[in-house]
């Protein structure tokens, strides 16, 4: 029996793609190789299938997954770029405590109305009940704020501006989904006050930009920025700007992050204010701004295929893996040597490289498994390659594979994975742009949102308005809704109407099912 360990013996007659006639799930279930379900088949399962490999483990509390090392990794290369740029806009990192005083949370009573039942409490200590029960945080506004309106004398003490990195919890009943909804997640929760709402408005945007290029520099994910409906900011701040990404293969929208500028709402019910140059007393400017793990959902879903993973170079943790290829009667320690020598010059040049030696998998398990991993670009080198003194790169893109003299290693390997990257990018772009449908008519928008596509639509912009299209598409799979108004606006003729109303539209707004 082949057992589920997937050793070279057994695996090597099945091949590393499974096939050798058996069904595709029976030799899966055999060797742990290849995917049972292919992308375009049953997404769901497929994204599950893929998380597994090796980015999560499912935890025996629903909707809490464990986050192993190799999607850990994605989260710190984030982590660390987005941290350097908003020091360099003078935020600084701090801690506030987990948990919530019932007293503070109350007090933002009308805004996290619609929140409450999502809001973990602890109740107890042991066996014998708390006094008073003290939530867990699933945002910090209420967590924050009181000690705003105490740090916060005179215009002297502004712009205060603090972030942190943190879990939140917020204890969801819909479907959970790995990164995508979980009931604990990690962020970082920036929190920002002002003296003028010039001041605030300026780092929304600036916020908005670093998560534009999270998602499109670092994870390859093309996302539109905009801003949100009245009905979809976040009820407790004055407007709310996001970057939208789009899955193909679902129809979904997914809100990637959002920057909201908070007006003076919370100023008002905290009391956070200043004593101006005048000797005025005035009320600050927040703002407020957020991106999470769900990042990394939004990049497996992006870029996976049916043979699993597909990292972006610039957030893989491994970015070339090196496997030998050694025959036989080959120079096999020579191969092992040049393997480690390839690794150690990429190393050396800044590149994330790691080699596979292990002698108990054949090469083409190996292939697959770092496929599946999702590893951008793999070097293989055999006899023939020491022979000529070049190594074999394969993509794991678009599997275009080519011969480089290893004297120029080190350049190409570069330009390849900035070539991976950069394709990346256009390949998911021109995926969702093939699915980007321009409507008119409630009629053309009912066809549009049943083939899946992201809906470009003139719109009155009425509160109103949205909740009956809400209301009129409810089924099964949700309610279509607004995603965002792109700040990139098409032209608008005169006497363009609502597709929804039939009155005059005001502005061109993205509607879909969302995450
Ligand atoms: C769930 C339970 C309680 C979202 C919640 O977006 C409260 C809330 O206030 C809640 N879910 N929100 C809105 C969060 C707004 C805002 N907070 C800071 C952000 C960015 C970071």
């Amino acid at each position: 029996m082949a057992g589920l360990s997937g050793k070279k013996e057994k695996v090597d007659k099945a091949g590393p793609s499974g096939g050798g006639g058996k069904k595709k799930k029976d030799v899966k279930k055999e060797t742990g190789l290849g995917l049972s379900v292919k992308k375009d088949e049953n997404f769901g399962e497929w994204y599950s299938e893929v998380c597994k490999h090796e980015m999560i483990e499912y935890y025996d509390i629903s909707g809490c997954y464990i986050l192993r090392p190799w999607s850990m990794a994605i989260w710190e290369i984030m982590q660390t770029f987005f941290d350097a740029e908003i020091k360099k806009m003078k935020v600084k990192n701090c801690y506030f405590p987990l948990f919530v005083s019932p007293g503070v949370l109350e007090k933002e009573k009308d805004h996290i109305e619609g929140f409450a039942p999502e809001v973990a409490w602890v109740t107890k200590s042991g066996k014998s009940d708390l006094e008073v029960p003290i939530a867990i945080r699933p945002t910090s506004e209420t967590v924050m704020y009181p000690y705003y309106s105490k740090w916060i004398r005179g215009h002297r003490d502004l712009p205060l501006k603090l972030n942190q990195w943190c879990n939140v919890v917020r204890w969801e009943f819909s479907n959970p989904t790995p990164f995508i909804r979980s009931r604990e997640f990690l962020w970082q929760e920036g929190h920002t006050a002002f003296a003028t709402k010039e001041e605030a408005d300026k780092e929304v945007l600036e916020i908005l930009e670093l998560y534009r290029r999270i998602y499109e520099e670092y994870l390859a994910v093309p996302v539109v920025k905009g801003m949100k409906s009245e009905n979809e900011k976040f009820a407790g701040g004055l407007y709310t700007t996001s970057v939208e990404a789009f899955i193909p293969n679902t129809g979904r929208g997914v809100q990637g992050a959002t920057s909201h500028c908070l007006g003076q709402n919370f100023a008002k019910m905290f009391e956070i204010n200043f004593e101006n140059e005048k000797g005025e007393t005035e009320m600050v400017w927040q703002n407020s701004w957020a991106y999470s793990t769900r990042t990394i959902g939004v990049m497996i879903m992006t870029h996976g295929d049916d043979k699993g993973l597909i990292l972006p170079p610039k957030v893989a943790s491994v970015q070339v893996v090196v496997i030998p290829v050694p025959y036989k009667d080959a120079n096999t320690q020579g191969i092992f040597d040049a393997c480690t020598a390839t690794v150690a010059a990429l190393s050396e040049a800044g590149i994330r490289a790691e080699e596979d030696l292990r002698d108990n998998y054949s090469p083409g398990w190996k292939y697959s498994n770092w496929e599946m991993k999702g590893v951008p670009l793999r070097i293989e080198i055999g006899p023939r390659d020491l022979e000529n003194d070049q190594v074999r790169t394969v993509r794991r893109d678009n599997g275009v594979k080519e011969d480089i003299p290893r004297g120029s290693l080190v350049e190409h390997v570069k330009e390849l994975l900035e070539k991976i990257q950069a394709n990346m990018y256009e390949v998911a772009k021109q995926k969702r742009e093939a699915c980007v449908e321009e409507i008119k008519t409630w009629d053309e928008f009912i066809v549009a949102l049943n083939k899946k596509k992201l809906i470009l639509a003139p719109w009155c912009d009425e509160e109103e308005v949205e909740r009956d299209v809400k209301a009129r598409t409810k089924g099964e799979t949700g309610a279509a809704k607004t995603l965002c108004s792109p700040f990139e606006q098409p032209e608008l003729p005169e006497g363009t109407l609502c597709f929804a109303s039939g009155k005059p539209a005001k502005k061109w707004t993205y509607w879909g099912r969302s995450y």
